[in-house]
């Protein structure tokens, strides 16, 4: 029986079930039991492999079809009304017309497999800020991947009572042919459908297809937003915590910073770094005039290649237990996982990611695959913010936005109001990197990393960026940062070390929220002076001059990313708001 009376939930699974056809029909409770069973029966087909229980408690393998390995931005559609609506960013297709070729793709596609129904909250059940969501699927893979990710459970109904506000999630694996692979949002109807693939971000419907592509949607109607952004505390030595919400596209090392550890004299002098999200924030104005934010997720699903006790000892240390690991190598020697970039010591004895035999000794054949995934509850955490599951959210000292490139932008530079912020977040870029296809090096705009997350006109989502601002007070609303680790020099090195020393650029940012510091003005805006950012224990990598040439702003390489910005602008029309078009001019006219 249903565990829930509410009409609209009822009548739309009614619907699905119908033209899906299951065998057999499963409500997903999120209880220990449930998910034990579930283990136990992908395990016997073979879905999942159980690893070694000493080394990785509750940790499992699994290995996706070879053609079903990464998001799809080209088969993902904005199905809203208009193309318009979805702006020039988005796929479109019309609502009418994908539903009917989706239907047709779903049906019957159940037969013989489990209808698995799985109720989820995106943030902490019954909090303000959180949403619930349905989501239908065929695959245990999802449903175990779900109850990680979200807070699955029938108090999410209880919580939902009769109310319409949820969002339908349809996933069907059908037979994972690429040709047929539609992952389909329609924002005005709360529905998303996605069909033919069953790998993560595909399938996972409550993280970028709800908790960004529907959210930021809502957020627009409702007045909050939902952006790709982690969630840091930075505590200092006197016990206080202010927290920082950044945005890097993929590949910038989004996971590392929230997940930071401080260099040795910082740690020394009591600073911590507490991790609330990794990827997604929920951000809405609270009683007392600022922004806070919520992370709607409930754990990581993590980049695996290149994590390391190094690289990222926190992230490493979550997926030690109670884990899903995708296209991970599997060592056999042990019965663990193994990664390009974990250590300098492939496995003997193990199998590729896609399963076939492998040495570790062939350079030409990685072990795992380049975008090999761990699914890691955040409560494993060693640094997880204890204000993780606070309703309430977390109150916003700084926006910091960022991207690769090795010239232009300096290691860090602050707006000079907020609408000046939002067009620093409207023309983040970054540089292509070998993990994508295509060529590498290449400019890709990439607004506050929004680019295949934003549900609908991205120049409408820069406006309701605009109107958010009108809305706070000068001195409650958070300051507006970009940040750059990857500037190189003239032999093409990195001139910043990154990982824990970015902690140096963040404490100049949060001393500018504070007041505490004076910055240079430059013709894009605030840009410090060198002696106020730290380097005490890296004056052998980064000396002063080095750090002068990497906060120096070169006019001349301006004045041409202006004219790419105006190009990029021009897009979208006399959609532009006005006060975006108002700060082009102004840079066009600083950089002359
Ligand atoms: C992610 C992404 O997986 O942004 O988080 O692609
Ligand atoms: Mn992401």
């Amino acid at each position: 029986m249903a565990p829930t009376t509410n009409k609209s939930i009822l009548e739309w699974l009614d619907d699905k079930i119908k033209l899906v056809n299951p065998d057999k029909v499963v409500w997903i409770d999120g209880s220990n039991e449930q998910i034990e069973q579930l283990r136990a029966e992908a395990c016997k087909t073979g879905e999942m492999i159980k690893l070694n229980d000493e080394l990785l408690p509750d940790c499992y393998l699994h290995r996706t079809a070879e053609n079903d390995v990464a998001r799809v931005e080209g088969r993902t559609f904005i199905c809203a009304p208009t193309k318009e609506e979805a702006g020039p960013t988005n796929n479109w297709m019309d609502p009418a017309q994908a539903y009917e070729m989706l239907y047709s793709i779903a049906k019957d596609s159940y037969k013989g497999r489990t209808a698995y129904i799985i109720p989820y909250s995106m943030g902490p059940v019954g909090s303000q800020f959180s949403k619930a969501g349905i989501e239908m699927t065929d695959s245990i893979y999802v449903v175990l991947n779900m109850c990680i990710m979200t807070r699955v459970g029938f108090n999410v109904l209880d919580c939902l009572g009769d109310s319409n506000d949820w969002v339908r999630g349809l996933h069907c694996k059908c037979d994972i042919d690429a040709e047929k692979r539609y992952i389909c949002q329609f924002p005005q109807d709360n529905t998303i459908i996605s069909v033919n693939s069953g790998y993560g971000g595909n399938v996972l419907l409550g993280k970028k297809c709800f908790a960004l592509r529907i959210a930021s949607y809502q957020g627009r109607n409702e007045g909050w937003q939902a952006e790709h952004m982690l969630i840091l505390g930075v505590e200092n030595p006197k016990g206080e915590v202010k927290y920082i919400c950044a945005a890097f596209p993929s590949a910038c090392g989004k996971t590392n910073l929230a997940m930071l550890i401080p260099p040795e004299g910082y740690k020394a002098k009591g600073y911590k770094v507490w991790t609330v999200g990794d990827d997604i924030a929920w951000i809405r104005k609270g009683e007392d005039g600022r922004l806070y934010a919520i992370n709607p997720e409930n754990g990581f699903f993590g980049v695996a290649p290149g994590t390391n006790m190094k690289s990222n000892p926190n992230a490493l240390l979550t997926t030690k237990k109670g884990t899903i690991f995708t296209n991970v190598c599997h060592n056999l020697d042990n019965n663990t996982v193994w990664w390009e970039g974990l250590d300098k010591n492939p496995p003997e004895n193990a199998k590729e990611w896609t399963g076939k035999p492998w040495n570790g000794k062939t350079d030409e054949i990685k072990g795992a695959h380049p975008n090999s995934r761990f699914t890691a509850p955040a409560k494993n955490c060693p640094c997880i913010s204890s204000e993780f599951e606070n309703p309430q959210g977390v109150p916003i000292s700084a926006f910091v936005f960022g991207g690769r490139r090795a010239k232009l932008a300096p290691l860090v530079y602050q707006s000079r109001n907020w609408n000046h912020g939002v067009f620093v977040g409207s023309i983040m870029a970054s540089e292509t990197t070998a993990a994508a296809s295509g060529a590498v090096g290449v400019v890709r705009r990439d607004p506050m990393a929004m680019l295949p997350f934003c549900g609908y006109n991205m120049a409408d989502y820069w406006q309701h960026w605009i109107d958010i601002g009108k809305t706070l007070d000068s001195d409650k609303a958070p300051k507006i940062f970009n940040v750059n680790w990857f500037r190189k020099d003239e032999d093409g090195n990195f001139m910043w070390p990154g990982f824990g020393d970015n902690l140096r650029v963040l404490e100049w940012i949060l001393k500018r929220c504070e007041g505490a510091v004076d910055a240079k003005e430059t013709e894009i805006g605030f840009v410090p002076y060198a002696q106020d950012i730290n380097l005490e224990g890296i004056e052998d990598e980064v000396t002063v001059d080095s750090l002068n040439a990497m906060l120096g702003v070169e006019k001349e390489l301006w004045a041409e990313d202006a004219k790419s910005i105006e190009e990029f602008y021009a897009k979208f029309g006399d959609r532009i708001p006005a006060e975006l078009s108002a700060e082009l001019e102004t840079l066009k006219n600083n950089v002359k």
